[in-house]
C-alpha cells in the first residue's frame, strides 16, 4: 500500500517547532511529549521523526537506524515513566477503524492507573 504524507498534521509542524510540546525525551530520529489530552496519569506520545503515517509505513519504508532509535526510544520512555513495577499500555491507532485522529505515526504509553482490559 502506497500512503501519502500530509505534511499540515499537527505533529509535523510539532517537529518544525511551530507548536510547543512537553518533550519528555528527543533523540536523533524521535520524539517523545506529553498528550495534550491525558486518558490516564502517565500518557506520552512517541513519534518518529520522519515522514510516515502509521506503523505500517514506517515498518515498510523507514531506514533500519530510525526503525531501531524509535523502538529504543519507545522503550526508554516506558523505563523513564517509570511504569515498569505496575506496567503499561503500548498503543497505535491507524486509518479510520483504528480512529487515527492524527495522520503521523505515533504510540500512546498511558500507565499509573488499573486499565482494565482492552478487548473484551
Ligand atoms: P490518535 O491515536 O491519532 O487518535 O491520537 C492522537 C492523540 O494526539 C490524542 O490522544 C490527542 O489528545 C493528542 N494530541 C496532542 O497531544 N496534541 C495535539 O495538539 C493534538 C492531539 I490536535
Amino acid at each position: 500500500m502506497a500512503y501519502s504524507y500530509d505534511s499540515e498534521n499537527i505533529f509535523a509542524k510539532i517537529l518544525r517547532g511551530e507548536i510547543p510540546n512537553d518533550t519528555v525525551l528527543e533523540t536523533e530520529h524521535s520524539l517523545a511529549f506529553r498528550d495534550i489530552a491525558p486518558k490516564a496519569p502517565t500518557h506520552i506520545l512517541v513519534i518518529p521523526k520522519g515522514a510516515y503515517v502509521n506503523f505500517d509505513h514506517f515498518a515498510q519504508t523507514a531506514p533500519e537506524a530510525e526503525i531501531v532509535d524509535y523502538i529504543r526510544a519507545v522503550g526508554e520512555v516506558c523505563r523513564q515513566a517509570g511504569v515498569e513495577d505496575d506496567g503499561f499500555r503500548l498503543i497505535s491507532n491507524a486509518g479510520r477503524h483504528g480512529v487515527q485522529e492524527v495522520p503521523h505515526l505515533h504510540v500512546h504509553i498511558v500507565a499509573g492507573r488499573p486499565l482494565g482490559r482492552m478487548l473484551a
